[in-house]
Parts: C-alpha cells; sequence; structure tokens
C-alpha cells in the first residue's frame, strides 16, 4: 500500500523540493475565494468566476479525491531583480549601488517567469509521479493533476499540506526556503495521511504591506489584483487605465517586489535545476526591446512562461515603460518599433500598443 512518506520520496526524486498531502475536503479557507470575486479584486479574470464552483472544493475537480498531493518547487536563481528599487525608502533592503547602476528603462522580469514555462515541466513531471503511483500500487487510481491554470486553489491546500503559510503578502512561504516556490499537485483517491499545516510566522512584520508600491495588499494575505502590477501586466487584456500606468514602473512582466523583501527569503537556498535557470533576461533596456523585431522579440521570450502573453501585450508595457522612464530621449525609438523596418513589428499596429505609445509620449513630453 501507498504511504505519504513514499511519495513523498518520489516526488523528491522527479525535482520536487517540497511535498505535502491535504485533506480533500471543502477546506473552510477556500470559501473566502467568493468573497474576495464579490469585491471585484478579480478585474478581468472572469475565469475565476466560472471556475468558483469547482474551485470551493477539490472533489468537484475529482469526485473521487480523497487526498491531495501538494508540491513546491523552488525557483530562485539568486538572479535578483532589483525591484525594491522601485521602493523609495532609505530603508530598501538591496544595494543602492546595484539600483543606481540600472539604466532607467531596464525591464524587470519577475523571476518566475524567467527560467522554462513552469506548466510544462511541472505537468509532465506529476505525470511521472502518477505512473509511478499507478504502478506501485497494483490496482487501478483516480488521479489528475493541476498546475496553476487549473481549477483548484493551490495555496489554501499546500498550506493544509504543511508546505508553509500564508504570508501577509498573500504568498505560501516555507519556514525553511521561502516563497520563491511554484506549486502543482495531484488529486487523488488514495487514502494518504494528511500532513499537519504549517503556523503562521509572519508575527508583527508588515514589510511587504508597506513595500507595495500600488497598495494591492489591501489586508494581510489578501491582494486586489486590479490594483497588483503583475495583473496590469499579465492579465489585463486591452489598455490598463490611465491612472494605474505609472505604477507599472519598468515591470514588463509580473512584480516580486513583496516576495524581495520578505525577510523569509533573506536566505532562500538557489536552486541548480536547469529548468529554471533564467533564458529571459531581467536586464534588457526596454527602449532597446522595443526596437525589436516581432520574431525577435519572440525569441527573447521563447520557451518561458512569458509565452502565454501575446506579444501585444509586451509592446503595450514596453511602451509604458518608456513613458515611465523619465528620459524624454527615449520617446524617438517609439516611432521605430522593429528599427522602423516595415512589417517587422505587426504587434505594435494594435490599438492597445497604440494608446500606450500615445500615452508615453505625453508623458515624456510633460517630463521634458
Ligand atoms: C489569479 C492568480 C493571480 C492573480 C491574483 C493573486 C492573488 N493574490 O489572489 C495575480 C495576477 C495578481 C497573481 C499574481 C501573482 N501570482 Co498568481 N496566481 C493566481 C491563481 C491562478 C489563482 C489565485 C486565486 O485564486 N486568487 C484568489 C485568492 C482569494 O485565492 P488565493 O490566492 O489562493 O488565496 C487563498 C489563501 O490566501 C487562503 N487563505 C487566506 N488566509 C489563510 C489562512 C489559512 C490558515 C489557510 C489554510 C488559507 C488561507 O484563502 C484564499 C482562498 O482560498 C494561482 C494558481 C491557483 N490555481 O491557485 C496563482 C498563484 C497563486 N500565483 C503565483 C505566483 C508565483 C504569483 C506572483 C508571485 C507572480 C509574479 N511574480 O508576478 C504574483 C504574486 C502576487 C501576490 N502577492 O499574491 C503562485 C504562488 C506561489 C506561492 N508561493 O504562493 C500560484 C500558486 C501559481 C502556481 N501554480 O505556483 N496571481
Ligand atoms: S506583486 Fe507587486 S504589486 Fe502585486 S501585491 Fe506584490 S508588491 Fe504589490
Ligand atoms: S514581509 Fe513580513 S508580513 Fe510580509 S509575508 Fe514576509 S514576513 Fe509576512
Amino acid at each position: 500500500m501507498l504511504t505519504t512518506d513514499d511519495v513523498k520520496r518520489r516526488a523528491r526524486e522527479l525535482g520536487f523540493d517540497l511535498c505535502g498531502v491535504a485533506p480533500a475536503a471543502a477546506l473552510p479557507e477556500l470559501a473566502r475565494l467568493d468573497d474576495w470575486l464579490a469585491r471585484g479584486y478579480a478585474g478581468e479574470m472572469v475565469y475565476l468566476h466560472k471556475q468558483a464552483a469547482v474551485r470551493r472544493d477539490i472533489r468537484h475537480f475529482l469526485p473521487a479525491a480523497r487526498a491531495v498531493i501538494v508540491t513546491g518547487t523552488l525557483y530562485n536563481t539568486g538572479d535578483a531583480d532589483d525591484s525594491a528599487a522601485f521602493v523609495d525608502d532609505d530603508d530598501a533592503p538591496l544595494p543602492r549601488s546595484r539600483q543606481a547602476s540600472r539604466p532607467p528603462d531596464s525591464v524587470r522580469v519577475a523571476r518566475y517567469a524567467r527560467g522554462a514555462d513552469y506548466h510544462l515541466v511541472l505537468a509532465e513531471r506529476l505525470e511521472r509521479l502518477v505512473e509511478w503511483m499507478r504502478a506501485e500500487h497494483g490496482s487501478a487510481i483516480d488521479a489528475r493533476i493541476f498546475v496553476d491554470k487549473h481549477h483548484v486553489q493551490e495555496r489554501t491546500y499546500a498550506a493544509y499540506a504543511g508546505l508553509g503559510w500564508i504570508g501577509k503578502n498573500g504568498c505560501l512561504i516555507n519556514p525553511d526556503i521561502g516563497s520563491w516556490l511554484l506549486l502543482a499537485g495531484v488529486a487523488v483517491d488514495l487514502d494518504l495521511t494528511p500532513d499537519a499545516p504549517s503556523p503562521d510566522q509572519c508575527g508583527s512584520c508588515t514589510i511587504c504591506l508597506d513595500a507595495c508600491p500600488t497598495a494591492a495588499i489591501v489586508e494581510p494575505t489578501v491582494v486586489d489584483a486590479t490594483k497588483c502590477i503583475a495583473y496590469l501586466t499579465i492579465e489585463v487584456q486591452g489598455e490598463v487605465p490611465e491612472p494605474q500606468r505609472a505604477g507599472i514602473g519598468t515591470h514588463l512582466f509580473g512584480c516580486d517586489i513583496c516576495q524581495e523583501v520578505c525577510p523569509w527569503n533573506l536566505a532562500a537556498p538557489i536552486t541548480t535545476d536547469p529548468a529554471w535557470q533564467p533564458r529571459v533576461s531581467g536586464e534588457a533596456g526596454a527602449a532597446e526591446l522595443w526596437q525589436r523585431s516581432d520574431q525577435e522579440l519572440h525569441e527573447y521570450v521563447k520557451g518561458s512562461a512569458m509565452t502565454h502573453a501575446p506579444l501585444a501585450r509586451l509592446r503595450r508595457n514596453l511602451a509604458t515603460i518608456i513613458g515611465n522612464a523619465g528620459d524624454a530621449r527615449l520617446g524617438a525609438v517609439l516611432d521605430a518599433p522593429g528599427r522602423g523596418v516595415r512589417n517587422a513589428a505587426h504587434s505594435a499596429g494594435a490599438p492597445i500598443v497604440a494608446d500606450a505609445v500615445a500615452w508615453a509620449r505625453r508623458r515624456l513630453d510633460a517630463d521634458d
């Protein structure tokens, strides 16, 4: 008979840094999603409303489920984004020298998006875990994997599986390895012994709430996505509301500030897993990226989770960053996407890009 320890051992061999088991139940904290949705915090992410009924109980995802195996994978390569440069505070935790050395239009790419597309990597590893469970168990197993986009509240099941606690920044934090973690798992009809949940260790700290540049953490553990830079740069399909564009700063894709500042990440271990080694540079300049052709931009994001965003959305973000850079000279490149070569940068013709370009010009002119 398969035990929780057997599953954890195998998960470790497959490259997962953490693994635990949660009960397959309608856990009380799952009900918080309804309140969050009712407050309008999901914004354009209508899929969360549509999936809400399934997300209330893992047994709507897999009716036969008796246990939820949750994994955590460390993606910290030590390749820090100095997002905290954005925090206008003398106590900012990152070295001022690095902040000063960055050109004003250096883009910021969230760490999780710089390596290989985790949806594919983790799904493949979980499939192998399920195959192994089927072979070991001897008789049929009903199992269904989930990686991010599936209809499962991963953080809540992860907390019950003992992987960590829900920090005030909303992220699951493991006391040994911090919060640079991707979550994924398997709902299964096996009777596996659940782990004990980890205690909350945020204490009286409020660093992340104070550091969030857009005040998106509206109360401890609750993020209003419509204010979050990750949502504005990744999820918003159309035009970003004008009053929110300045707050995006130089973020091209996602935001790590509330994790960069968290004391539990100060000693986060560094992974050597080849999957997470950066393939997308977080050091490129927005003006330089803007001048690339669509084909070159596609090469820039190839293989990473950034490919989930259409090129026009990336160009919209690049124009916004240029507008925020405060250097009027950068405005000249806005006339030459794809280095001005005709047809090289089709995505620049999208209305959301044209709108962001017009805004960036106005902003740079006003700064002049
Ligand atoms: C929608 C979404 C977003 C939205 C909304 C985020 C949010 N905070 O709600 C946006 C686009 C803003 C976003 C941003 C990011 N995301 Co996101 N996102 C998701 C997604 C798809 C659903 C999350 C959701 O349902 N939100 C609604 C809220 C209400 O639900 P929740 O976040 O799960 O929160 C639950 C807990 O807080 C729980 N809870 C609260 N208090 C307590 C107390 C106890 C004791 C317990 C048990 C539970 C509990 O109640 C809530 C409801 O169940 C999940 C994947 C998934 N399938 O779950 C990834 C996920 C949460 N995101 C992830 C990541 C990595 C990020 C970013 C770091 C990416 C980036 N660098 O830009 C940021 C972090 C922003 C932040 N501070 O939260 C990881 C988080 C890993 C971790 N260590 O926590 C996930 C799990 C994806 C994955 N598979 O790894 N994301
Ligand atoms: S990801 Fe950035 S914008 Fe979103 S809550 Fe964290 S610090 Fe705020
Ligand atoms: S910064 Fe402080 S309050 Fe925020 S998640 Fe980390 S420990 Fe908790």
